[in-house]
């Protein structure tokens, strides 16, 4: 993920309820079973689970509201999130002496932890099998479909792994060719002269998939900020398709499920 900007958090605590109700009519279930599906859970299997999120001085900076949103999606799901006093390695050593989890994101990272048993969930694998169970949801099967991920980095291949083990043909498209090297995915280097009915967006760039890559009812689920679906392809998904999109909320909601485990 993209580091992220203010603007992009700015209304998210708010706009849970109206997420769930998206998700909810989209993929049939809102945010907390789409979150413990991915991870591989029940409902039966949700718990209550204190958890600290410190905010992370290092690098860039704190992100204004960062903290707060992501207490705000873990609270909204069913967990028992704060945010700590302190910062850094002050926070995260409260975290560990008032909680069950920590959660903390720097420039390149962002992990939750279960301090009990050591449970690690990064971000990247995290989204990508969200995004991948969202996909599975609104298609109701994939078995024997063709999927297109774009982008083989952390988000892409683990979506391509959740896909692959749900029975779909995963076709990876990546510019970088050693990033496509030793995958067991069909791969393509570019999209010119192909058309997905089913799209998981892994990259960091903008205006990846255009409309002629997509089919008129393509189902395209994109956790990328920006947005790697250009405006002619969103128009087309207005028009027929589904477009699943939303750059911190089930990326942090399957961190935590996974912590279930
Ligand atoms: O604590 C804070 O407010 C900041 N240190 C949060 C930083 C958030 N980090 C990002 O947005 C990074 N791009 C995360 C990279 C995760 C890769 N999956």
């Amino acid at each position: 993920m993209t580091r992220l900007t203010e603007q992009d958090i700015e209304h998210l605590t708010q706009q849970l309820q109206q997420l769930d109700a998206e998700l909810t009519a989209l993929c049939g279930m809102p945010l907390r079973e789409l979150a413990l599906t991915a991870s591989g859970l029940a409902a039966a299997d949700m718990r209550s689970l204190r958890i600290g999120v410190v905010p992370i001085t290092a690098g860039r900076g704190v992100i204004g509201g960062f903290s707060d949103s992501v207490c705000g999606i873990l609270n909204h799901i069913g967990a028992d999130a704060f945010v700590t006093d302190g910062t850094d390695v002050e926070g995260i050593y409260q975290s560990m002496r008032q909680a069950d989890c920590g959660m903390y994101a720097d420039d390149n990272r962002y992990l939750s932890v279960r301090y009990g048993n050591g449970t690690v969930s990064d971000n990247g694998d995290a989204t990508g099998r969200g995004f991948a169970a969202a996909l599975l949801a609104v298609a109701g099967s994939l078995d024997g479909e063709t999927v297109l991920v774009t982008g083989a980095g952390p988000v892409g291949r683990a979506a391509a792994n959740w896909l692959t083990a749900h029975g779909a043909q995963v076709v990876v498209c990546d510019v970088d060719p050693d990033k496509l090297r030793d995958l067991p995915y069909d791969t393509i280097s570019s999209l010119d002269g192909r058309q997905f009915r089913y799209v998981l967006d892994a990259t960091p760039a903008a205006d990846v998939i255009h409309a002629g890559h997509i089919t008129e009812d393509a189902v395209v689920a994109a956790p990328g900020m920006p947005l790697g679906i250009a405006e002619d392809a969103v128009e087309k998904l207005r028009r027929g398709g589904t477009l699943i999109h939303n750059p911190l909320e089930l990326g942090t909601a399957v961190m935590y499920t996974d912590l279930l485990l």
